[in-house]
């Protein structure tokens, strides 16, 4: 199951108490003090994982405690520190304290971690507290308590291209070509449930991350269909593909779904409008008398946008695209 949001509370260690305590050796009258320092509490860590897709897991556990610090004990010895607890999530988790919506942490980079409960810190033994003129002292320090919160985590993917069109446009037969990414494919609307993630290699050296997200239809933005619950997946994408199908058996008008799809991201997000993107015209294999395909390329064309005709099927156009995104996220990466 794909979890794109979770609330938990986290509770870091206590510090360890300081220690009161004196020397008592044979033939030593009056040892001095020897209570040591408590030890620290330990921190609750969050990091990121690229292995991880989803916060699912924090749907089933959602209590996180780092263990105390141990008190000083005599002999100057200091209290054991508690250890951590690590809550692993996947990369692009947004972090917020539920109380404040303060922003804690935003995960955007794998193995990326961050403190969001400090641990208590140990208190001082009475060792600490000797002076020239109090030479006994029974002064301990207590230690301090731990932070604790309820924290909201939300899951926004991050990804260089994000795949926008109907249901059954396309999205994930073209990502499952391009990439590892294995999403659903079938005839029917809404095939795909949540988003996936695939890396597509340029080259040797050179490769972005492209996500398919569910197919958006229109009221999208209102919760209509699935789309509005993971438009929030393609604000954090730096490039848009905008996939409409030109095959034969769409009746629809590819001009006028390619502007629902963009009234709809621009009604959730504003500066979606923005984002930089490319049109693609899909299934060129069964496009017909190629009416529609002719539509979609005159409108693109008179309006300076850039636009491909493409067929996962046979292949047609894919390489002209590839070669497109890598330019253009080259020349985004720079800007
Ligand atoms: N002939 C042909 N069929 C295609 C092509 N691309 C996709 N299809 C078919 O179109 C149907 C829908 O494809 P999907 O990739 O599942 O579409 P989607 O956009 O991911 O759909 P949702 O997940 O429902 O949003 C499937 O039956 C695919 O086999 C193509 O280039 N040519
Ligand atoms: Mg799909």
């Amino acid at each position: 199951m794909f979890i794109d949001h979770a609330k938990i509370f986290v509770r870091a260690g206590n510090g360890g108490h300081g220690a009161c305590s004196f020397r008592r050796e044979k033939f030593v009258p009056q040892g001095g003090p020897d209570g040591g320092d408590g030890g620290g509490g330990g921190n609750v860590i969050v990091k990121a994982s690229p292995r991880v897709t989803t916060l699912l897991d924090l749907k089933y556990r959602r209590h996180y405690e780092a263990a105390p610090g141990r008190p000083g004990e005599k002999a100057n010895r200091h209290g054991r520190s508690g250890s951590d607890v690590t809550i692993t999530v996947p990369v692009g988790t947004i972090i917020k304290d539920a109380g404040t919506q303060d922003l804690l942490a935003d995960m955007v980079a794998p193995d990326q971690s961050a403190v969001v409960a400090l641990g208590g810190k140990g208190g001082k033994g009475n060792a600490r507290f000797a002076t020239s003129t109090n030479r006994a002292p029974r002064q301990v320090e207590d230690g301090t308590p731990g932070a604790e919160l309820w924290l909201d985590l939300e899951l926004k993917l991050l990804a260089d291209v994000g795949l926008v069109g109907r249901p059954n446009a396309g999205k994930s037969t073209l990502i499952s070509t391009l990439s590892a990414a294995r999403p659903e494919i079938a005839a029917y609307p809404f095939t795909t449930l949540r988003p996936h993630l695939g890396v597509v290699s340029i080259g040797a050296y050179n490769h972005f991350v492209m996500a398919d997200v569910p197919g958006l239809i229109e009221g999208a933005h209102h919760g209509k269909g699935l789309g509005h619950q993971f438009l929030k997946h393609i604000q954090r994408t730096r490039f848009l593909l905008y996939l409409i199908d030109v095959s034969d058996w769409m009746t629809e008008d590819p001009v006028g779904t390619f502007q629902v799809l963009q009234e709809e991201l621009v009604a959730f997000d504003p500066t979606l409008g923005e984002r930089s993107f490319a049109v693609l015209g899909t299934k060129t294999d069964v496009q017909g008398d190629g009416r529609r395909l002719r539509e979609l390329h005159r409108h693109c064309r008179d309006r300076g946008l850039a636009f491909f005709p493409i067929s996962s099927v046979t292949g047609e156009g894919v390489d002209a695209v590839l070669a497109f995104l890598a330019r253009r996220l080259q020349e985004i990466r720079a800007a």
